[in-house]
């Protein structure tokens, strides 16, 4: 972990909650998600967020605890700026130049006097599970072979020198050993990893490797099994 670019106390956290806007969840549950000792919270889903689910969730949140929270920005019409931080999702494997940097010219475009550059954080995304709606919305490019992802590593991490490097699998439990070659690998950027968590086995072992665990289909399924991850 020496010599990360630790620029942000959210980088900090170990393990994080992914809440989707777009879902369901009862106050009772978000209670407990709040109060179980995760470090912060990331809003984000890969559909079907807009500024009013996405507003009321945070409203939500903030009644239970003063976790740092951050907005994973899917759409830029949907961000609400009373989040602490903002994260920006590059999709390094995407076939589509829209997902890497067009939608973030954009919101540059339109809102870039208004924002305030201290609460941006970029994620070099590396989408893994060609079944995810994620994969699927950008086009992602999910059949590679290690050297390959390895060199996408190098570039979010070396190249680039993005805060963070985020390995995701949505939906599935992913290769604990390429993540383990990542991690051995990796020195700048913090690695985060986010897919099929769902007991505290799973989220132990991810926890070797990565530095940043995230949890979230999970909570929607069985709050007992995602609470279990936290420790
Ligand atoms: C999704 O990485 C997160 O963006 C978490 O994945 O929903 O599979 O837990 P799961």
């Amino acid at each position: 972990m020496e010599g990360k670019l630790i620029t942000h106390s959210i980088l900090q956290c170990k393990h994080m909650f992914k809440l989707d806007p777009d879902k369901t969840i009862s106050d009772a549950a978000l209670k407990q998600l709040c109060l179980s000792g995760t470090d912060g919270i990331i809003v984000g889903g890969s559909s079907g967020v807009t500024f009013d689910n996405t507003a009321s969730l945070l409203t939500r949140i903030r009644q239970y605890a003063s976790l740092p929270c951050a907005l994973e920005i899917s759409n830029r019409d949907a961000v609400v700026p009373t989040f602490d931080y903002f994260f920006i999702p590059m999709v390094l494997n995407t076939t589509q130049i829209e997902w890497l940097i067009g939608q973030q010219l954009e919101a540059i475009k339109d809102y870039g006097q208004y924002i305030d550059w201290n609460t941006v954080i970029p994620e070099g995304y590396i989408i893994l599970n060609e079944q995810s709606t994620a994969a699927q919305l950008t086009g992602a490019l999910t059949d590679l072979s290690e050297h390959e992802i390895l060199a996408y590593v190098t570039l979010i991490d070396q190249m680039m020198k993005l805060p963070i490097c985020y390995i995701e699998y949505s939906g599935t439990y992913g290769d604990m050993t390429l993540l383990q070659r990542i991690a051995a690998q990796i020195s700048h950027s913090k690695l985060f990893y986010g897919g099929g968590i769902n007991s505290s086995e799973k989220a132990n072992q991810a926890r070797q490797f990565a530095d940043t665990i995230v949890v979230g289909n999970v909570i929607y399924e069985d709050l007992q099994a995602a609470l279990a991850t936290v420790q």
